[in-house]
Parts: structure tokens; C-alpha cells; sequence
């Protein structure tokens, strides 16, 4: 299991396998390897889900896979998150801050992109459902998002 809830990560946006997982509708912004690297050893591989800020952006709703990708039987661990939200352009180079609050399941392998599309799907309606349940909505507004802290432009708010 993860160390503690909630888990926060930050770091830059770099490009990933460039799978197309933008393709199939599903963008995931992939961390570096010095912060997969760096991740406890005790933070098991699975999917997650929490919150998320891309720079000075309002924070979102977001799912993060963390693993191997069975399916695609990747050799190097990733970290990629699917934000709830549609973007105007991509954020390579961006930082982004996740807040994972809890766990949805393991990462598994299908047998087809279909169903690991549906999964996703699913793992998707999970996160905001579970979201606004207070003991995971609470952290949406965790200093780790203010704007102050974070040199951007204040509007009084956390997002
Ligand atoms: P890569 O293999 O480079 O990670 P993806 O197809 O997974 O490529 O696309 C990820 C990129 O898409 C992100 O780095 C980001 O710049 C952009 N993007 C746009 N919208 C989103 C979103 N809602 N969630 C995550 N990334 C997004
Ligand atoms: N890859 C897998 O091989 N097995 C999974 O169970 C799996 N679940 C995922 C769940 C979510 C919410 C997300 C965002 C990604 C998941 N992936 C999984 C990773 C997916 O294969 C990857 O994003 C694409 O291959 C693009 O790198
Ligand atoms: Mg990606």
C-alpha cells in the first residue's frame, strides 16, 4: 500500500512512450525517471486517483497509473496521469503537482486496447464519484495547491 494519504508528488511533464494514448482519448502526463525513481519502495504499482494542478491552473479531478503497463509489457515503470479536463494545448514542460488520496485497483493486462479503453473508463467515473465524498473532496484545497505558495497570481482562492 501507499505510505500515507494523502501522497503528493511534483515535477515536470515530459514525453512518454508516445503511444497515442491521446489517440484513444486518454492523454497521460508522464513524470521523469528521477521522480519514478525516487518513489518508496513500499508504494505498490496500481491506479490511483486524487487531484491535480498544472502550473497555476485550478485543481482537477485526475487518475494516475503507476507501473509497467502489463498490456504493453513495458520494461521501465511510469507514472502517468489523466487529468479531468480538456486542455487547449498540451503542457510538456509543465509542472504538475498530483495528490493521491486513494486506490482503485492493480494495473492488469486484456485482451484487447478496447477493453483496457473501458477499464479506463470505469477507473474515470470511479474517481469522480469518489471525489466528492468529503474525506477525499477536503484535500482539493491542500496548501500543497495555493496559489500564494506557489507564486501565482492569487484570486483568494486555492484554485
Ligand atoms: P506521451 O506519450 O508523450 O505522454 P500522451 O499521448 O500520453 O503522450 O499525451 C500526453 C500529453 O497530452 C501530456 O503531456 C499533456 O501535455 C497533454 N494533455 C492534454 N490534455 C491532457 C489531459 N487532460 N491529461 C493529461 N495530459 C494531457
Ligand atoms: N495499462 C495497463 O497495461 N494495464 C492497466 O490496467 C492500465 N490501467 C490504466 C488506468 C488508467 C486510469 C490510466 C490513465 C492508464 C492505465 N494504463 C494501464 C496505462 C496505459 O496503458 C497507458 O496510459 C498507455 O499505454 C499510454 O502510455
Ligand atoms: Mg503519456
Amino acid at each position: 500500500m501507499i505510505p500515507s494519504y494523502p501522497f503528493l508528488l511534483s515535477g515536470p511533464v515530459i514525453k512518454g512512450f508516445g503511444r497515442g494514448s491521446k489517440q484513444l482519448g486518454i492523454p497521460t502526463a508522464n513524470y521523469p525517471d528521477e521522480i519514478v525513481e525516487k518513489l518508496p519502495s513500499e508504494l505498490n504499482s496500481g491506479i490511483y486517483f486524487g487531484w491535480a494542478q498544472v502550473d497555476c491552473s485550478p485543481v482537477y479531478c485526475m487518475v494516475t497509473s503507476i507501473g509497467w503497463n502489463p498490456y504493453y509489457k513495458n520494461t521501465k515503470k511510469s507514472v502517468e496521469t489523466h487529468i479531468l479536463h480538456e486542455f487547449d494545448s498540451d503542457f510538456y514542460g509543465s509542472n504538475l503537482k498530483i495528490c493521491i488520496v486513494d486506490y482503485i485497483r492493480p494495473e492488469m493486462d486484456f485482451n484487447s486496447v478496447d477493453e483496457l479503453i473501458d477499464m479506463i473508463k470505469n477507473d474515470i467515473s470511479t474517481a469522480k464519484e469518489r471525489l466528492t465524498q468529503p474525506q477525499y473532496e477536503k484535500y482539493r484545497t491542500h496548501p500543497f495547491f495555493s496559489h500564494e505558495k506557489n507564486g501565482c497570481e492569487s484570486n483568494g482562492e486555492h484554485s
